[in-house]
């Protein structure tokens, strides 16, 4: 065929095939989309047609060539920034965008060497169908014509994309029942649906979380307050007020996962203080604790261990949510007569951690400004953590007591990098050079603890203090499954390995108290709230939160996951199957189902407690509805 020759809307069949192909390669090379028979592998490639259809077939209401061909490239051109912008933010995070995501841009800004890290030059071929459509339309004869259209035609064309919509979704019902009912797993709906009506059904549900808190009113607290009610357990009296008006430390120790703790590479301890702490007498050490954070990272565990509830299952809620009202812990503590902070060595604005932290009631942040951070002294996203330890033990000597404060961890944030006088230990060797290098930041870390608690001993605030540490989230991904199955030495990483994997270590150093022991039971950040506060005698039996005091003996062996995971004693609910916890093999899918339904509850309830605001109705002092 000549090029003279072009059927009359070549240039729609162009915009629509190249973007439609890269779409598909991009979905294969740029994003870990498990794919598990024919069907999901047809979905896949079928799934961005219909939108495509639609949005460039806008371009037949158009009477010229010139508005049309605009139309077309700026199209294409915004579609390809959506899919670029998702696949350099899946590098990071190993997830899609979600659109309160979009409003951290003050985030990405300061992601730094992660960012940087996740951009290369070939990163090009997500603009190539830009580039071809722009080539297109200047030297093909057939893109200076108008291509007019009769109307019934149109209809045609339109009737054709919708039934290919409603195809795409039948197949995808018939995969993954409830899709769009369940919101929170969104690699399961950009593989079902595609990027493009991902987004537009994101849209969808932010503007219906704002329509929720616009609509909600005190009466859905009922419901509310008679679940977390129902769900309260007995305070211990062994346990509640040993450490009334002593000050509380609490460190988030960036990215540290659990299987670090009393574990070797090369022979060598990767947390040597922390393993010293685990047979410590004055330390409760929990063995099977799991993060439960989602989108939100650090600041979803900071925010649950203010709250005792989840984060939003998209987004972050210090973006989504901060102008809602809580009940934090800080707010108990202001009560009770404490002086609350953070002491974090970075950006005020980052995770909206400003905005947050006034509406947790948190007295003072010492952000960056607080830190004398030189080249000398920062590594990978900045202070590094030895240095930050010794500056914020001279910080909270100058806070008045009882004070509670919050210490963040950086230096063991991904990519883990670090100078040389900082590896302590040689790092792992295996194909994953982010693994690698990792148990060297996690060692780092641990010194940099050791260092904090010699600093505390010094300046005499030790003997006063509580100190308590959580991991806050994952730090190896599963795009690193295969080194981290190397190293567990397993075959492969399962779903249930995965859901092991999300365990956390957390302690709770009482000095002086003698009573410290390992302690076995399944157990989640929710429950660092509760806990925490009745050791120190403050009883949160009004407080709307999701866990429960670990001391307790009501204390359930059952915690949840923001995206529906769970855990028992006996059971590891992951990937849509039950395991069996003590072998790691599968087993009858009943024994998970009443859990299940109890899973979705707690996010239920949590999620209408955040979307609703309920918490602007509640009196938290009286424990009834304002
Ligand atoms: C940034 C730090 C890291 O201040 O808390 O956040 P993360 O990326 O781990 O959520
Ligand atoms: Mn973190």
């Amino acid at each position: 065929m000549k090029l003279n020759k072009l059927p009359k809307h070549s240039i729609l069949v162009i915009a629509i095939v190249t973007t439609w192909i890269k779409t598909y390669i991009t979905y294969q090379t740029s994003f870990d989309m498990k794919i598990e028979n024919t069907m999901q592998q047809l979905i896949l490639l079928i799934n961005p047609l219909a939108f495509l259809l639609f949005i460039y077939g806008i371009s037949l209401f158009f009477k010229t060539a010139k508005v049309r061909n605009r139309y077309m490239i700026t199209v294409s051109a915004i579609l390809s920034i959506v899919l670029y912008g998702n696949v350099a933010f899946y590098r990071f995070f190993n997830d899609f965008i979600t659109l309160p995501v979009l409003f951290q841009t003050s985030n990405f800004g300061d992601l730094g060497n992660s960012a940087a890290s996740s951009i290369y030059w070939y990163d090009i071929f997500y603009f190539t169908d830009v580039v071809l459509l722009i080539l297109a339309v200047k030297f093909l004869p057939v893109a200076k014509e108008a291509a007019i259209i009769k109307p019934n035609m149109r209809r045609t064309y339109f009737v054709l994309s919708f039934a290919m919509l409603f195809l795409n979704l039948g197949l995808a019902e018939t995969e993954r029942p409830q899709l769009l009912t369940r919101s929170f797993d969104r690699e399961l709906l950009v593989k079902n649906i595609g990027t493009y009506n991902y987004h537009l059904y994101d849209i969808f549900i932010q503007s219906k979380s704002h329509a929720q808190r616009a609509l909600a009113d005190g009466s859905e607290l009922t419901d509310v307050t008679n679940y977390v009610k129902s769900n309260q357990g007995e305070n211990n009296k062994k346990t509640f007020g040993i450490a009334k008006k002593r000050n509380v430390i609490i460190i988030s120790l960036e990215s540290t996962q659990n299987f670090v703790i009393n574990n070797k590479v090369n022979g060598q301890e990767i947390t040597p203080f922390l393993n010293s702490l685990t047979k410590d007498k004055d330390t409760f050490y929990f063995d099977n604790f799991y993060h439960q954070t989602g989108l939100g990272k650090t600041s979803d565990a900071e925010f649950i261990v203010e709250n005792s509830l989840y984060g939003t299952g998209r987004g972050a809620v210090f973006f989504t949510n901060s102008g809602n009202t809580f009940n934090s812990m800080s707010e108990r503590l202001n009560d009770n007569g404490y002086y609350t902070s953070v002491l974090h060595a970075n950006n005020k604005s980052f995770w909206n951690r400003d905005m947050m932290y006034q509406a947790l009631n948190i007295k003072h942040f010492y952000d960056v400004e607080s830190y004398d951070v030189t080249d000398e002294n920062s590594a990978n996203w900045g202070l590094k953590d030895i240095p930050y330890m010794d500056q914020s033990v001279k910080i909270m000597k100058t806070l008045p007591q009882p004070f509670y404060t919050r210490l963040i961890t950086l230096s063991n944030h991904y990519p883990f990098t670090s100078d040389p006088e900082d590896q302590l230990i040689k790092p792992y060797t295996s194909d994953d050079n982010t693994v690698n290098r990792y148990f060297q930041t996690v060692r780092y870390t641990d010194e940099a603890i050791k260092e904090l608690f010699k600093d505390l001993k010094e300046s005499g605030l030790y003997d006063n203090s509580v100190i308590v540490m959580y991991g806050d989230h994952y730090g190896i991904s599963e795009n690193h499954n295969k080194a981290m199955a190397q190293y567990l030495g397993k075959d492969s990483i399962t779903p249930f390995d995965s859901a092991q994997l999300q365990k956390v270590p957390f302690f709770i150093h009482v000095p002086h108290s003698g009573i410290g022991k390992e302690m076995h039971e399944i157990a989640g950040q929710m429950d660092i709230r509760p806990t925490v506060l009745h050791l120190l005698g403050i009883d949160t039996k009004n407080d709307l939160q999701m866990g429960t005091d670990l001391f307790s003996k009501d204390h359930k062996d059952f915690i949840t996951f923001r995206d529906g995971r769970f855990v028992t004693d006996k059971l590891v609910y992951a990937g849509e199957v039950c395991y069996d916890k003590s072998t790691g093999e599968k087993t009858d899918s009943s024994k998970c189902d009443p859990y299940i339904d109890q899973a979705n509850k707690k996010l239920d309830y949590s999620d209408k407690i955040i979307n609703g605001d309920l918490l602007r109705f509640y009196n938290n002092k009286t424990g009834e509805a304002k």
